[in-house]
């Protein structure tokens, strides 16, 4: 059986963007069932946990004595077994794998630095200093992508893991109206979020969270 490690609670501003996420969402799409191994911050720095993934973080992921780590990484194995991930003939896959890097090389490190400044350091002056070019940043790949998708249900001719791993990534940005903005963004996010696929791995990921939520003080 499949095994993934999700955290058993996280604060309620990573609910529903941990990355875990993305491979419950695939495996889900592949219809493969799996198991979640969840895990806290007592077990982060453990080394039976770092052998799974040396930095201590989630996603870890297991399979018949395969052991991975890196989410992107997870997500490219599961789709190379799946037609529902990624078509079958080369160019498809090639455009998919494309896509797939797109997201998580040249998107998600500035959604990514736009989500540290606003949820860790907002009341540093720096951040205060480095956030307008931060939004630019941000803003200037959305208007990419925008471009690209108008007139495009997917990034390709049908949904594929690229359109799964850009969906995540447009998520980082949920606690701005930077996607909401544009429309053309907004609408290729809701229609990715509508797939029964994503609306089980989010409940599974949620589950969790509310099971373990601290006591209120
Ligand atoms: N590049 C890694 C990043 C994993 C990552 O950032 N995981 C976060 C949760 S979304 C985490 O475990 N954070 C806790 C920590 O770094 O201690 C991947 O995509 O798997």
């Amino acid at each position: 059986m499949i095994k993934v490690s999700a955290f058993r609670w996280v604060p309620p501003f990573a609910q529903g963007v941990v990355r875990d996420l993305r491979v419950r969402w695939a495996l889900e799409e592949a219809g493969l069932a799996y198991e979640e191994m969840l895990i806290g911050p007592e077990d982060q720095r453990t080394e039976t946990y770092r052998r799974l993934q040396p930095f201590g973080q989630v996603p870890a992921y297991q399979e018949n004595g395969l052991e991975m780590f890196e989410s992107g990484a997870i997500v490219l194995h599961i789709a190379e077994r799946s037609e529902a991930l990624m078509p079958s003939e080369p160019e498809g896959r090639a455009r998919t794998t494309t896509w797939m890097f797109a997201a998580l090389n040249s998107v998600e490190p500035h959604f990514q630095n736009l989500a540290a400044i606003d949820l860790f350091y907002a009341q540093e002056e720096w951040a205060k200093l480095r956030r307008p070019g931060a939004v630019d940043a941000a803003k200037a790949r959305l208007a990419v992508l925008s471009n690209w998708l108008d007139g495009r249900e997917y990034l390709e001719e049908r949904f594929t893991a690229g359109d799964l791993l850009m969906t995540t990534v447009l998520r980082i940005l949920r606690h701005t109206d930077l996607v909401a903005q544009m429309p053309v963004l907004e609408t290729y996010r809701q229609r990715c979020e509508a797939r029964p696929a994503f609306q089980k791995a989010l409940a599974a990921q949620m589950a969790p969270f509310a099971q373990n939520a601290p006591p209120k003080q």
